[in-house]
């Protein structure tokens, strides 16, 4: 498989004209800003292609060939949850089958054992559960900084943050410095769901809201952390809801310039209490990570995350707008619980071939994009983030 070539700007414009996309063609190629209706346009288009082409133009203007990935290790280290999101497969109750709670020494017993891997981030995301303490999360920082001083956390969504401010007793405002001392290096970008009202009510009513959500993410940049964010497409929400929730991440990254990835996270319903849905198809994937492309003007960086999606779709999404695919990653648990069947973790090396053999250039990025190796191979320099204004 090789990437789409870049086409010719007349050219693109002629097949967008052809799919009934021409005005929305010839803004992207003025650089400028997509309307919420031209999102739904864009879901809405039978031209799968024109969408992705539309798309790779705007993925290769930003960052050409390159294709960014991680040497990375997951951390769930809790499946213990109150929230009982319908979706999810992974929480626990106390005493049920498989339920635990890492101690932070058995979580740097992890990282410790990976010690021989170029590791240069841990990935630690899990449920929420009010009797875990505070001196807990600063412990679980701590021990995983000290078992490998030179690692990248990458800690705690959103959802996870309001808890731990709970339990802390104070603001986050005051929670947040204390947790980049512990050794908090960024967050992920989950619990964002769909932020649409209706959504909540139905499949995960006592997780913090959209505007929760958006406000934690802003004190979070304000703190001068950079986030990633997410949205939990191919459940129940409408495609007016899917452009809602983009133009409200994109609002924020107006605002706070924070956002360093989008990462669509595809729904798996296998062992969920949804599991009589199908989830998005392929071909609902490449069109999640072209829309987010073309709508999400601000943020640097789109996610194929190939866990969730299967490498032949992730390699297929690297020409649909996608230039990152996540990490090594290493003990993925919460989308394996849903029924994914992708390895759990993947060799440096494979990762290197999927995006060579997607005709791309894999660049091995640390957590804030900073290049890990000059050249896996030849490539131009990498562009800048932005300053993140507070
Ligand atoms: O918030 C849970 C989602 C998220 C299911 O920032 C599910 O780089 C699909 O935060 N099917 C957590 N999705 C994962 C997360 C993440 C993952 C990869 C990269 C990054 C990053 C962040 O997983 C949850 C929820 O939205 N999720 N269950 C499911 N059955």
């Amino acid at each position: 498989m090789s990437a789409a070539p870049a086409r010719a700007p007349e050219r693109l414009l002629r097949h967008a004209r052809g799919a009934g996309l021409g005005e929305i063609a010839a803004k992207v190629l003025e650089r400028e800003r997509l309307s919420l209706e031209d999102g739904l346009s864009l879901y809405r288009t039978p031209h799968l292609h024109v969408l992705g082409a539309l798309a790779n133009h705007v993925r290769e203007r930003l960052h050409g060939d390159r294709t960014y990935f991680n040497v990375n290790q997951h951390i769930n280290y809790t499946n213990l949850c109150n929230k009982l999101c319908k979706f999810c497969a992974f929480q626990r109750l106390p005493g049920e089958a498989g339920a635990y709670l890492l101690t932070p020494e058995q979580a740097a017993d992890k990282i410790r054992a990976q010690l021989a891997e170029p590791v240069t981030e841990v990935h630690m995301v899990a449920g929420v559960w009010p009797r875990i303490p505070y001196s807990y999360y600063l412990e679980l920082l701590r021990a995983v900084k000290a078992a490998r001083p030179s690692i990248h956390i990458k800690a705690f969504t959103m959802v996870e943050l309001d808890q731990i401010a709970k339990v802390a007793g104070k603001p986050l405002e005051q929670v947040l410095p204390e947790l980049i001392e512990a050794g908090l290096g960024s967050c992920p970008g989950g619990g964002a769901e769909v932020f649409s009202e209706r959504v909540r009510a139905a499949t995960y009513h006592l997780k913090i809201s959209g505007d929760e959500w958006l406000a934690i993410a802003r004190k979070v940049h304000r703190a001068g952390l950079r986030s990633n964010c997410t949205m939990l497409h191919g459940h129940i929400e409408t495609i007016e809801e899917r452009v809602d929730h983009l133009d409200r991440l994109r609002r924020l990254q107006d605002e706070t310039g924070g956002f360093q990835t989008y990462i669509p996270l595809s729904f798996h319903p296998e062992n969920s209490e949804m599991s009589e849905l199908e989830g998005p198809s392929a071909l609902d994937e490449l069109r999640e990570i072209a829309v987010a492309r073309l709508l999400l003007d601000n943020i640097p960086h789109v996610k194929a995350y190939w866990i969730l999606l299967d490498v032949p779709v992730a390699q297929t999404a690297l020409s649909f707008g996608a230039d990152d695919v996540d990490g090594t990653v290493i003990e993925e648990h919460i989308y394996h619980d849903a029924g994914a069947t992708t390895p759990q973790q993947v060799a440096r090396r494979d990762l290197v071939r999927w995006i060579e053999r997607a005709g791309r250039v894999p660049c091995e990025r640390d957590t804030l994009y900073n290049l890990v190796h000059e050249a896996d191979a030849a490539r131009p320099e990498a562009p800048r983030i932005p300053e993140m204004s507070h």
